[in-house]
């Protein structure tokens, strides 16, 4: 019950605290005018004030649930907040210097400072990693690099904060797939190492080293930090767009790391913990990540809502194998890994931009014998019978278009039938009744296979 308590009054205080410290007012964000300050704020920055003086700018994280600059938030569930301000000083740019204040008797106090050498904040969470009921602090510090960024594990200690880890990562997680109460900390790590010529002691281009890897963190007792597992990723991974978990069979959970390779690929590294953490997606022998790799940058997502997260792979539509990669058009195979191998889930044509998927099971058939065109602007799919013979677009079946409610009342659209509606978008269909071919579909079938994302 406590720990609900807890993540309430976080997400209360996140709220609340979005609205920043009022006061010196040095980022584009706080433009957008926040509230008033109302007592807490106003004693912390007083507190502030008194602390460091007034020659500073406030920094904000870049990523992440928090964004602000000045963040309260009961630590140690005794009602009363904590809160923690991040600035620079003005004659120190190479700092980003982290305050921690405390209440005593309706008065704020500094406790605890520190700095980073960093180049600003990523991003900063509060979490129980430990496990003693008190809320960890992790604040995530930008390097001079997009790869290469640190993180700085908080833990509450008396009325002060005592720095219970640093890490080395490009990405990371806070997730929750072993069985024990405490969260676990997931790191994502690129590294590329240029090799130096000995004979000029200059870097050989010709010789860079990559790797990439995953680090799986939990604590032990008396707060230690604890590497519980460690893998290989695929060395050419770029960077990372999304971390989610979701069950790999009946008992166990996995996490799914989708990744881009260079500009046109995506995989998906698929983690999860058996006594050891294990990549498997990741081939050694290879020494890449083959099965889930596709060339359209698709995340992995729960297709058929069952628990499980499919892995997509993108398949080019007829029509468009001789188009370069960003010109073509897909559709899309989703896959569940449990441990015995793939399964296929689902295959149908996904509009992530607009927001909806057309389902059409198992249908390979139907995928392979039709071709789409996509007008982004339009919100438009024109879906065609493949014509085999000529190697071309047939006849018209139907056109998928999204209006917006608006131009959904005001405009000549007569032609169009609603599938569905969802917010401001009306999601609609013109099928060309003069097509009967097998692969046409009703307006009934049309929204059976739709599926909203
Ligand atoms: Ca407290
Ligand atoms: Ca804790
Ligand atoms: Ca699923």
């Amino acid at each position: 019950m406590r720990r609900k308590i807890g993540l309430l009054t976080l997400i209360l205080a996140v709220a609340l605290l979005l609205t920043s410290c009022t006061g010196v007012l040095a980022d584009p964000e706080s433009l957008i005018s926040p509230p008033k300050a109302d007592g807490e704020l106003q004693g912390i920055e007083e507190a502030l004030y008194a602390a460091v003086g007034k020659d500073f700018s406030f920094i904000y994280p870049s990523a992440g649930e928090n964004r602000s600059s000045c963040i309260s938030v009961d630590l140690n569930g005794d009602s009363k907040n904590e809160a923690i301000v991040f600035y620079r000083l003005k004659n120190d740019s190479s700092m980003i210097h982290m305050n921690f204040f405390a209440e005593n008797d309706g008065a704020w106090k500094s406790a605890f400072e520190t700095q980073f050498a960093c180049s600003g904040l990523d991003r900063v969470d509060f979490q129980d990693v430990c496990g003693d009921k008190n809320l960890e602090i992790m604040v995530g510090c930008n390097m001079y690099s997009a790869t290469d960024k640190q993180l700085n594990i908080f833990t509450l200690a008396g009325n002060t904060l005592s720095l219970l880890s640093q890490e080395n990562y490009s990405s990371y997680s806070i997730v929750d797939i072993m069985e024990n109460v405490k969260p676990q900390i997931l790191l994502l790590s690129i590294q590329t190492q240029v090799a130096v010529k000995e004979e000029s002691n200059l870097q050989d281009a010709s010789n860079v080293q990559k790797s990439a890897f995953a680090r799986f963190l939990t604590f032990g007792d008396q707060n230690t930090v604890v590497e519980t597992g460690r893998v290989e990723l695929d060395p050419n991974i770029t960077g990372f767009s999304n971390i989610t978990t979701g069950l790999l069979n009946d008992s166990d959970k996995a996490i799914y790391v989708d990744a881009n390779k260079g500009s046109d690929l995506m995989i998906t590294e698929i983690l999860y913990f058996d006594n050891t953490l294990i990549n498997a997606s990741y081939d050694a022998t290879l020494g890449e990540t083959r099965e889930t790799k596709r060339e359209a940058p698709i995340l992995c997502r729960d297709i058929d809502q069952d628990g499980r997260i499919e892995i997509p792979s993108a398949q080019v539509i007829k029509g468009y194998t001789d188009k370069a990669i960003g010109e073509r058009n897909y559709y899309t195979i989703w896959r569940s890994y449990d441990k015995t191998g793939f399964q296929m889930k689902s295959a149908g044509v996904l509009n992530a931009v607009d927001g909806y998927y057309l389902n059409l099971e198992k249908d390979i058939d139907w995928l392979e014998s039709i071709t789409f065109v996509s007008d982004t602007g339009l919100k438009t799919r024109t879906f065609y019978d493949w014509n085999f013979d000529e190697s071309k677009a047939g006849d018209e079946l139907f056109t998928i278009k999204v209006f917006t409610k608006r131009a959904w009342q005001s405009e000549d659209n007569d032609d169009y039938k609603v599938v569905t509606v969802s917010g401001d978008n009306v999601y609609t269909v013109n099928i060309n009744e003069k097509n009967t071919s097998s692969y046409q579909m009703t307006l009934t079938q049309i929204k059976d296979h739709f599926v909203l994302l």
